[in-house]
């Protein structure tokens, strides 16, 4: 028997816990499914791409959380992981010397395949603010289904990349309307700390807060707020805030202070890439596969699964075909990502035992975005930290948690911009589309008004209080809801209905899923601090009792 010792907590931040595992990863990982023959010995992981006729022990597709918390955890147990990621690595700076571009200037790299940036906030002051890129597989993805654009990262890191970091834990008493099937007292425990330490969350020093110029605008949707009765909450964030007071000084160069968040942050966010996927590069057992994507997962002939992986290059097209043999496959490819795959290959025939959960249960986290226009005397600062640090929480009375969000425009704007998560009760479902061969989803874009009047509790409000009207110049003309998006899909292949309580698909032995589709629909606050607790929840009882 071996064992392997996991690095303590604190700054690496993953607790102190011991696996035993048999004689190795080929033992361990071959022994696992029914579905699985014998024992066989697999090549040490290559440096290098995944290659065409692999056979390896356990595949995972996608490398945001979901995926990082698995391979590591797997990893740890003694397990070689091979990650397939269809978007890039994104640790190459261009020419301009930076990995990533900022947020009031994209380029090529800002989105993934697209010829014109199509920005979350459509226009300013009345004008159009979108403009033509070249096409490349950049950081942000704007996938259009008939009735929703949904916002993914893509790229080593997955969603951690884009986003702003917030990382919050539900309130514990909505959680049983979250994740039913979970024991919450587990969750409270165990599962949310790991998360939490893994992803290096922390809060922000209040007293600096109070006299941040950056945060001004939070300081004035803080009044607003309060003025109106809310209770306005702090929320963590991966933020590292001795970066950001650094960034104040003028002694280390501006990330969040620059505005650098949907399009990539150079320096002070801890994505996956600074906590989750640098411990799993640091135990040697882990390849990730970039510009590679996963289109088909089939049980293979004598036994484990059959993978099919498109290679692409920058501009999207198909380079190469290959076949991988993995004995176990984690599906981590996002809530869209994952439930795309999983409703293709039921019912196109590679899968015909899934379920028919699969599909079901998606929802937008009730997201839906608005900006105030204050008085002249309630400036919000022209200089707007990218990293969000507070919420107003009127969830119990009217559902509805708004994120206290920048415009990091440059220029003083006088507005307050939010995102509210909100207690939508619409979910939607995935279909295969035979005439297009594409993967449809029945989210109606008029579902958004039950967000939208959950959201108006709190503004409207607020308005009335302080003498002021909503933005219209910032989703187009004369439109003052962002009611036609999500950052936070959720849902596709629910636990304990698509999947068993830990994430086994249903009818395949050996594959598994492990993101935000598990959720279904609604985490009542930003998502990814749950997708990641979860998995870590999963993951665990995976290994103790499959591998
Ligand atoms: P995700 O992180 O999306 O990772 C999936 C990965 O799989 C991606 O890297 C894909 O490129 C890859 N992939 C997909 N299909 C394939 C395939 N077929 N083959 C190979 N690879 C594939 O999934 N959440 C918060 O909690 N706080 C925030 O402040 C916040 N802000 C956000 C801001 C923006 C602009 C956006 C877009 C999202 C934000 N989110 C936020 C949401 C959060 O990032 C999201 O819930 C998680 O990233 C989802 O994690 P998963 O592991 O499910």
């Amino acid at each position: 028997m071996r064992e392997t010792v996991l690095p303590d907590s604190g700054a690496s931040g993953v607790s102190r816990r011991r696996f035993v595992v048999g004689a190795g990863a080929a033992v361990g990982a071959a022994a696992i499914a029914g579905h699985v023959a014998a024992p066989r010995a697999y090549a040490a992981p290559a440096a290098g791409p995944i290659a065409n006729g692999a056979r390896v022990p356990v595949l995972v597709v996608g490398t945001g959380y979901g995926g990082s918390v698995t391979a590591l955890r797997l990893a740890q147990a003694g397990v070689d992981v091979h990650m397939i990621e269809m978007g890039m690595a994104w640790d190459t700076p261009g020419s301009d010397g930076k990995i990533f571009a900022n947020t009031t200037t994209p380029d090529h790299r800002s989105f993934w395949l697209r010829t014109r940036t199509k920005q979350p906030l459509s226009n300013f002051l009345g004008f159009p603010i979108d403009k033509n890129i070249p096409k490349y597989t950049g950081i942000l993805d704007a996938e259009e289904f008939a009735g929703i654009m949904v916002y993914q990262g893509r790229g080593v890191g997955g969603g951690s990349l884009v986003n702003g970091g917030m990382a919050v834990t539900p309130k514990r008493e909505n959680f049983a309307g979250i994740l039913p099937s979970v024991n919450a007292d587990e969750m409270y425990s165990t599962y949310y700390p790991r998360a939490n330490a893994g992803l290096g969350v922390t809060s922000v020093d209040q007293r600096w807060w109070e006299n941040a110029p950056c945060y001004q605008y939070a300081r004035v949707g803080r009044k607003h707020a309060q003025r109106s009765g809310f209770p306005f909450v702090f929320v963590p964030n991966v933020y590292d805030w001795d970066y950001m007071k650094a960034e104040e000084a003028g002694t280390v160069p501006k990330s969040a202070l620059a505005g650098e968040v949907i399009y990539g942050n150079n320096a002070g966010k801890k994505s996956l890439q600074k906590t989750y996927i640098a411990q799993i590069k640091s135990t040697g057992r882990v390849t990730i596969t970039t510009l590679h994507k996963v289109t088909s997962v089939a049980p293979a002939a004598g036994g484990g699964y059959t993978v099919l992986i498109d290679e692409i290059n920058t501009t999207g097209d198909t380079v190469a075909t290959k076949s991988v043999t993995a004995d176990r496959v984690f599906f981590a490819a996002g809530s869209v990502g994952t439930s795309k795959l999983l409703v293709k290959l039921k019912a196109t025939g590679a899968l015909p035992n899934l379920n028919n959960e699969v599909g079901k249960g998606w929802g937008d986290n009730g997201n839906v975005m608005c900006g105030r226009a204050n008085h002249m005397w309630d400036a919000t600062g022209k200089l707007q930290s990218s990293m969000p640090t507070a919420g107003i929480d009127n969830w119990a009375a009217g559902g509805a948690f708004a994120e206290v969000a920048p415009l990091p425009t440059g220029i003083e704007t006088y507005a307050s911009f939010y995102l509210s998560i909100t207690n939508t009760p619409h979910r939607a479902e995935f279909s295969w589309n035979a005439a297009t061969g594409k993967v449809d989803l029945s989210w109606q874009t008029a579902w958004k008004q039950t967000s939208i009047n959950m959201a108006k509790t709190i503004f409207d409000k607020i308005n009335q209080k302080e003498g002021t009207i909503y933005r219209t110049d910032l989703f187009g003309t004369y439109k003052i809801w962002g009611d036609h998006l999500t950052y936070h899909p959720l849902g596709g292949a629910v636990l304990n209905k698509a999947t068993d309580n830990y994430g086994r698909l249903h009818g395949y032995p050996g594959l598994y899923v492990m993101d935000g589709s598990l959720i279904p629909g609604n985490v009542t606050v930003n998502p990814f601090v749950t997708i990641t607790a979860l998995a870590e929840r999963n993951i665990e009882n995976i290994i103790a009792n499959d591998l």
